[in-house]
């Protein structure tokens, strides 16, 4: 746990430093150059920043101001030590984003008191965020290959239509799906059928760039959004994929299992309602892809 406290009076900070109870785990910082504070905050995450109000270079308030402007410091506890108890000035810390303040000079117990509240409500916060990103991510995730589920592969593609749209950049979509994986079912078992699936996913993903998404529809069909890209590009990228699935045996419990296949490339047109309508294309593509032969790649025209 980091704790900052912030004084441009030295004898304060040394006072207040010592009216904290040590605290293992808990490192203190202190300062007497706000400014100086500012710029250690913007490279390390404290739990608590104790601020003086009045200080000459920038005041209390201001520093709350410019500490919450701080990308991820919007959580950052803060409690702002005031010499008044004006109404105004409080509540203009507070509405800055003080989570509380605390009259000086204060007790070692209520700021013993305080710290501690301060400290708990934080790492309640944390807890709640880490919950909030890890439910998001299995929200948004599919279970066994770990690429995008349905449902978020369908937003992504919804929003990055309209963005291209707008802006009148190419927008790609490619559909894919695993040649007779029923048959890789039927012979092998199905647990080997999740190891193929799982291993497809993984032979996929590294080729695409950060922007391209890749999300599992529902069974052995896959699909990838590839903004900024025009029918030559999706068309290399195709191919490109069809050659990393079948680069070598996948090695399932049962033994190695060669697959393949298809794929179906569309870009966005002009008589596109919506990502769904080029989507549609791409799976016309791919239903032409195992109609003429499998292992391979077409164009929706
Ligand atoms: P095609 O080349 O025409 O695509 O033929 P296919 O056999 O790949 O396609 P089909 O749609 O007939 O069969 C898909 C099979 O995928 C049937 C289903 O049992 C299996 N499947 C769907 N989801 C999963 C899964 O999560 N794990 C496993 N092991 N199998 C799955
Ligand atoms: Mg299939
Ligand atoms: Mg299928």
């Amino acid at each position: 746990l980091k704790l900052v406290i912030v004084d441009d009076q030295p004898f304060m900070l040394r006072r207040i430093e010592q009216q904290i109870p040590q605290t293992p785990g808990l490192e203190i910082f202190t300062f007497d150059d706000p400014e100086v504070a500012l710029a250690w905050c913007q490279e390390h995450d404290p739990d608590l920043v104790l601020v003086d109000y009045l200080m000459p270079k920038v005041n209390g308030v201001e520093f709350i101001q410019r500490l919450r402007a701080i990308p991820q410091r919007e959580n950052t506890m803060i409690l702002m030590l005031t010499g008044t108890k004006e109404p105004e000035l409080l509540l203009q810390a507070l509405r800055q984003g003080a989570n509380d303040f605390l009259l000086k000079p204060a007790s070692s117990m209520e700021l013993e008191a305080r710290i501690g509240n301060m400290l708990r409500l934080r790492a309640a916060l944390v807890g709640l965020q880490e919950a909030n990103r890890e439910l998001t991510r299995l929200a948004t995730t599919d279970a066994l290959t770990e690429t995008l589920n349905r449902r978020a592969f369908l937003e992504r593609g919804a929003a990055t239509f309209s963005f291209f749209r707008r802006d009148g950049k190419p927008l790609a979509v490619i559909m894919l799906d695993i040649d007779h994986f029923k048959r890789v079912n039927d012979s092998f078992g199905h647990a080997a059928g999740d190891t193929v699936l799982r291993t497809f996913a993984e032979r996929i993903g590294p080729s695409l760039r950060s922007m391209d998404y890749f999300g599992r529809l529902g069974g052995e069909e896959f699909a990838i959004g590839l903004p900024a890209t025009d029918q030559k590009g999706a068309l290399l990228v195709g191919e490109r994929l069809r050659q990393a699935v079948t680069v070598s045996a996948i090695d399932a419990q049962s033994g190695p299992i060669s697959i393949t296949s298809s794929f179906g490339v569309a870009v966005m047109r002009e008589e596109d309602a919506n990502f769904a309508a080029l989507l549609n294309r791409a799976d016309e593509a791919l239903y032409r892809a195992k109609a003429n032969g499998r292992n391979r790649v077409e164009f929706s025209d």
